[in-house]
């Protein structure tokens, strides 16, 4: 059974939102927004953001509420306390004055979760009752509940597996109840946020009946305290305050928040727990892959054991990054190896480590294992002693395989001696161990309880890449894919950019894998490849490198929360599709009202496009300054090459791009013949990922008709004119949207577009350099104005302003404005008073993935 009952609600709820989509759109950007709010936003005025998606304000409709309420009487979660899950620390506490409480088993949660979130949607207590009522929320699983024996036939139960969940709306023996069930606790807990979810998100209780059962078996997130940490409560957003680094978690905050570290649990750590279970997140590993070794030392697996012991019961389990050198490290005297003895293949190193997990395992027994970066960006690895990746891996897989831990290794390494090329170096790393025939005659020398953790591209987290070509390559080693949550390369907490579309195009693309004898597998998209079904694989996993911070919103920018809650979604079923996720995040975080959802929907959905067409549009890549990776700075050159813009972007005289063809790297090549044809060919490579594949030249005509260098401007320009609809757009909200967070994201989008403009200005003034060409002044938004009779045009679109000289006696009036698009609107905002003065037109259009808006800017002169 797959996840269908679900996925069937939200294509229903899809298809009827697509329908009113466009008209909405439209009401909101051409200003004709409902006259008056019927009613201000639900929630308080000076909401923080503070309990991400799991929002439980009383439902507004009356009739809904009614209806609700004569449904849901009470919450029966039977022996709720009998499993109770295990338990380090003895004296585990949460800090004082918090609002979150501790509990000590799963069912305990689902049950806690149920009383909360009854109690805040119908506005009044649920109580919580033994027995059987009529009209109750029953919980549990056979094994706990005999309610749910009695309700649930077995055969329903057994294929959903240790995760997988049903919800029902039953009548028996004159009760009418619903029961949410599954086979371990922990698949009730899912099933008691999946109906959660539902009621939040208003949908009706009739004839409910969904199941559901998760994809991919290892949902994880990174979670790098140290880095690319864009969610830290000082308002320059990225580190933290009164002590505290600015990481979710505190291990070692000082000065007034000295008393908060671990083992103390906070407020933030349960609404974190409860917000990854509610998607079904089942691990993290809590540190940075640059790892710091502190980490596996005592002390810190004390504190380490009472955050797992919080997690617990939410079925988060937790596993660190770690050196590859940690057993060099003197933090560990006397217990410490020199370099030479960091081999592989030694007992010494071998017994080291598995000293280190069963340290971990005495205080955290369902430790998970370990997330390794080696030999890459400096980092220490098996190569450094002549060995390779494979040899490293297995090392560190045999210390642990005992103790039933898992390695998940990083393929993200890229050493210049390999290739030129960056991007052909992990495959001609991995590839040959993949494919390397074992003494045994298998093939692959990969351990089974390695993964190989592989960034969704070639790079590293752009906003657009190919999918990396090890998905589909590496038939005999267990992968897993990691994305980026934290919003490194996409805006990092000023720019609104929904990661949701990204990963569904990265999950839902064909590798065209084959199978040995060259024929095309049925299930080939890189989901199938990561869920295991392509290629038979019985284990599975997803990791999200999560954005988390100690921000009141956990998470920096509001929005970055829908990236969250989207990893975790798709995480769980690779299959649904970004739009019906934002719109459910929508309903659960902002507001149910209907031109709310479409409005913010619509922003989310064109965000991550819009982004791509003013960073790096047609495939050119990685143009980001190297000091902070927000900004553009596509001259720079650094003392590695493949940290240099210049390196990606190639620029000169003929064109723009890498050629990665078979005449220039050969990197196509790393593909699967349909694809690796189709990248080769300048004429067949889809547009989007034109510049990943070719140099190409500047007046080469394009699908649109125009030249290259015309569309790469006007790729830029409609980016930043999507962030100026942005702007209107939430603008339109005011009145439906609580006030501090409405003002928080208003603050940020005139940040976003002002930013926005910067990567446009610096990268078309760079470009401009190489091909010599005017800016184009015909783009979709361009217009001619008339003023004394006269048509005036010719305007750049990326210009803040355009002076328009007027002959003496012109009056400075714009009679009439002439769209080069038919179908763009044109508004007089104000003309201007005399000469000099200054008028705006105001001109908004579709363009292939949103909205667009230009304010254009007249100053007249004589
Ligand atoms: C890069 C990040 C760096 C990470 C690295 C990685 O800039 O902080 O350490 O990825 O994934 O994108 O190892």
């Amino acid at each position: 059974m797959s996840s269908s009952d679900e996925n069937e609600q939200s294509r229903l709820r899809r298809r009827s939102f697509l329908i009113g989509s466009g008209a909405a759109v439209a009401t909101s950007v051409f200003g004709a927004v409902p006259a008056r709010a019927t009613s201000p936003g639900a929630f308080p005025a000076d909401y923080d953001g503070s309990d991400l998606w799991l929002r439980y304000e009383q439902v507004a409709d009356p009739g809904l509420l009614a209806r609700y309420r004569a449904a849901l009487g009470a919450i029966v979660v039977e022996n709720a306390g009998r499993t109770k899950v295990h338990r380090h620390t003895a004296n585990l506490s949460m800090a004082p004055g918090s609002r979150e409480h501790l509990v000590e088993s799963t069912l305990e949660a689902a049950r806690d979760e149920l009383v909360r979130g009854l109690g805040g949607l119908l506005g009044r207590p649920v109580p919580v009752q033994g027995g059987f009522p009529d009209r109750a929320v029953i919980v549990g699983t056979p094994d706990s509940s005999p309610l749910v024996r009695m309700l649930v036939p077995a055969r329903d139960l057994a294929p959903l597996g240790d995760d997988g969940y049903l919800v029902r709306a039953l009548s028996r023996g004159g009760h009418r109840s619903i029961v949410i069930a599954g086979n371990t606790d922990l698949a009730a807990l899912y099933g008691t946020f999946a109906f959660l979810r539902r009621l939040q998100a208003q949908q009706p209780l009739t004839d409910l009946k969904l199941s559901s059962v998760p994809r991919i078996n290892h949902r994880y997130l990174n979670y790098w305290e140290t880095e690319r940490l864009y969610a830290g409560n000082n308002p320059a957003g990225t580190g933290g305050l009164d002590g505290e680094n600015g990481a979710i978690f505190d291990f070692t905050a000082t000065g007034a928040s000295a008393a908060l570290n671990l083992p103390v649990i906070l407020d933030r750590y349960l609404v974190a727990a409860r917000a990854m279970a509610s998607v079904g997140i089942n691990g993290i590993t809590i540190n940075n892959v640059n790892a710091n070794s502190f980490y596996v030392t005592p002390a810190a697996i004390e504190q380490e054991a009472a955050l797992a012991d919080a997690l617990r019961p939410y079925g988060i389990k937790l596993a660190v990054s770690i050196n590859y050198a940690a057993p060099t490290d003197a933090r560990f005297a006397p217990d410490t190896l020199t370099r030479e003895e960091l081999d592989p293949y030694s007992a010494k190193f071998r017994d080291w480590w598995t000293r280190r997990a069963r340290q971990l395992q005495a205080a955290i027994p369902d430790f998970l294992g370990f997330t390794v970066k080696a030999n890459s960006e400096g980092q220490p690895g098996p190569q450094d002693l002549g060995y390779d990746h494979g040899d490293g891996a297995n090392g560190m897989a045999a210390a642990v395989a005992p103790l039933g831990m898992r390695i998940f290794w990083r393929t993200f390494v890229y050493n210049a001696e390999v290739d030129a090329d960056r991007l052909k170096r992990a495959y001609l790393e991995f590839g040959p161990i993949d494919e390397e025939r074992q003494p045994d005659s298998t093939i692959g020398r990969f351990a089974k309880n390695v993964f190989l953790q592989t960034k969704n591209g070639p790079l590293d987290y752009q906003a657009r890449e190919p999918a990396n070509p090890l998905f589909g390559r590496m038939e005999h080693t267990n992968q897993a894919i990691e994305l980026q949550i934290t919003q490194e390369y996409t805006g990092q907490n000023t720019m609104l950019c929904y990661l949701g579309p990204l990963w569904e195009e990265v999950l839902k693309s064909d590798t065209y894998a084959t199978d040995a004898h060259g024929k095309l597998l049925d299930k080939r998209l890189v989901g199938h490849v990561v869920d295991g079904t392509a290629q038979g694989h019985p284990d599975s996993a997803i990791v999200g490198v999560a954005n988390f911070g100690n921000a009141d919103n956990l998470t920096g920018h509001h929005f970055a929360q829908a990236n969250l809650y989207a990893f975790g979604r798709l995480a769980w079923d690779w299959t649904l599709d970004a739009r019906g996720i934002a719109e459910d995040w929508v309903r659960l975080t902002w507001s149910n009202r209907d031109f709310v959802v479409r409005t913010i929907v619509a922003m989310m959905m064109g965000s991550r496009e819009a982004l791509v067409s003013y960073q790096t549009p047609l495939g050119v890549a990685h143009q980001f300054r190297s000091s902070d990776h927000y900004g553009p700075n596509p001259a720079e050159r650094l003392a590695r090459d493949d940290w240099s813009p210049v390196y990606y972007n190639k620029a000169d005289t003929a064109g723009l791009g890498y050629d990665r063809s078979p005449t220039g790297s050969g990197f196509t090549a790393q593909y699967f013949p349909v694809l690796a044809a189709r990248y080769a060919d300048i004429d067949t490579v889809p547009e989007n990922l034109l510049m990943w594949f070719h140099h190409v030249p500047w007046d080469r005509r394009l699908r649109s008709g125009r030249i290259f260098w015309d569309e790469l401007v006007y790729r830029y320009q409609t980016g930043v004119h999507y962030v100026s609809w942005l702007r209107r757009a939430w603008d339109s909200l005011e009145r439906h949207v609580d006030a501090r967070r409405f003002a928080e994201v208003k603050a940020k989008l005139a940040a976003h577009e002002a930013d926005a403009g910067t990567w446009r200005d610096t990268c078309v003034g760079y470009w401009q350099q190489f091909s010599g060409r005017a800016i184009p002044t015909d783009g979709p938004l361009s217009i001619k104005i008339v003023v004394g009779g006269r048509a005036i045009g010719g305007f750049d679109a990326g210009a803040a302003s355009s002076t328009v000289p007027l002959a003496a006696g012109t009056p400075a009036r714009i009679t009439k404005v002439i769209p080069s698009d038919p179908s763009v609107r044109c508004e007089v905002l104000s003309q201007a008073d005399g000469v000099p003065g200054r008028a705006v037109v105001r001109v908004t259009g579709m363009s292939f993935f949103g909205p667009i808006l230009k304010d254009y800017v007249f100053e007249f002169t004589r």
